[in-house]
């Protein structure tokens, strides 16, 4: 997909691009049934251990785990991308269509950055996580990075609305540099005291299928899950190869490279073995500039 030199300004202007329909089921399929196994094979498991009453094989993608969770909590534990590994959602992040919106802002070297996650948001009354506070990607980086452009994809695997806790994002904010974060209960933050004070949040609701790009100095946040379903979403970050990741204990990975093709050649294996060593080995590391 080639996007229009409005659509680039817009991005440049207000630090965020919404798309709809840039992805479809050939794309996310392979990614849901991925972690439809891994969830039914979890409840399987739960039910033999006698920790779930049901295996509640009946409940669609956005419902099972919600009710897995009810009884057994720690059904959604280490479903992210790197603890996962699973190879569906390896190939998915180098999909075309992703590395082409990519490549439209970060160049044709493009590695794909280490801080990557997908997200099983539970309806904000089941869950003892809150929503994901104002906060800018910049800020859970290393300093090193603070001088580069990142670029931020939120790709919803099911749709995104203003009920089960969409991205909002402050148009315009990504003009202001850093600003300073602090820990608070829902994570780490923003304060609204160091917010700027006159811009409105704007709130991105968007089908499965639709991506939102924006920068690492874009002040976001998500609306709370108020609905009866799990908001399910990938956020990925792409950057120049030349460039720190911000996370230099994990592994990244050149996904397209136009001067060194050849380069690209990482499979999943050693895909998975190099996240399994760095899991490993970076127990305790401190991973954000801002002390707890
Ligand atoms: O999906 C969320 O709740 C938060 C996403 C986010 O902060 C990000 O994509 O950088
Ligand atoms: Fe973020």
């Amino acid at each position: 997909m080639r996007l229009t030199e409005t659509e680039v300004s817009f991005f440049h202007d207000n630090g965020y691009l919404l798309l709809e329909d840039v992805l479809d089921e050939n794309d996310l399929d392979p990614v849901i049934e991925e972690y439809s196994t891994l969830i039914a094979e979890r409840a399987e498991k739960l039910h033999n251990d006698g920790q779930v009453t049901s295996t509640h094989t009946d409940k669609p993608f956005t419902e099972r785990l919600l009710h897995l969770a009810a009884e057994a909590p720690e059904v959604t534990a280490d479903l992210d991308i790197m603890r996962a590994r699973g190879e569906a959602t390896f190939n998915f992040l180098r999909n075309q269509k992703i590395l082409d919106l990519a490549e439209s802002f970060v160049g044709s070297e493009i590695v794909c950055n280490p801080i990557q996650h997908i997200r099983a948001i539970l309806p904000i009354k089941e869950s003892e996580r809150l929503p994901t506070p104002w906060h800018q990607d910049a800020g859970v980086c290393w300093p090193d990075t603070d001088s580069y452009f990142m670029l931020t994809i939120w790709i919803p695997i099911v749709d995104a609305t203003l009920e089960n806790g969409c991205l909002q994002v402050l148009p315009g904010s990504h003009k202001f540099g850093l600003f300073p974060h602090a820990w608070n209960q829902a994570g780490l933050a923003v304060p609204p005291e160091h917010q700027p004070p006159d811009l409105t949040p704007k709130e991105l609701p968007i089908r499965a299928g639709g991506v939102i790009l924006f920068h690492n100095y874009t002040l976001h946040s998500a609306k709370p899950n108020e609905s009866d379903t799990v908001r399910w979403s990938f956020d990925l970050r792409y950057h120049d190869v030349y460039q720190p990741t911000g996370r230099p204990y994990y592994p990244a990975f050149l996904m397209r490279s136009r001067m060194r093709p050849e380069a690209c050649d990482t499979d999943y294996e050693t895909w998975c073995k190099r996240w399994e060593f760095a899991l490993e080995n970076s127990k305790g590391v401190q991973a954000y500039r801002w002390k707890r």
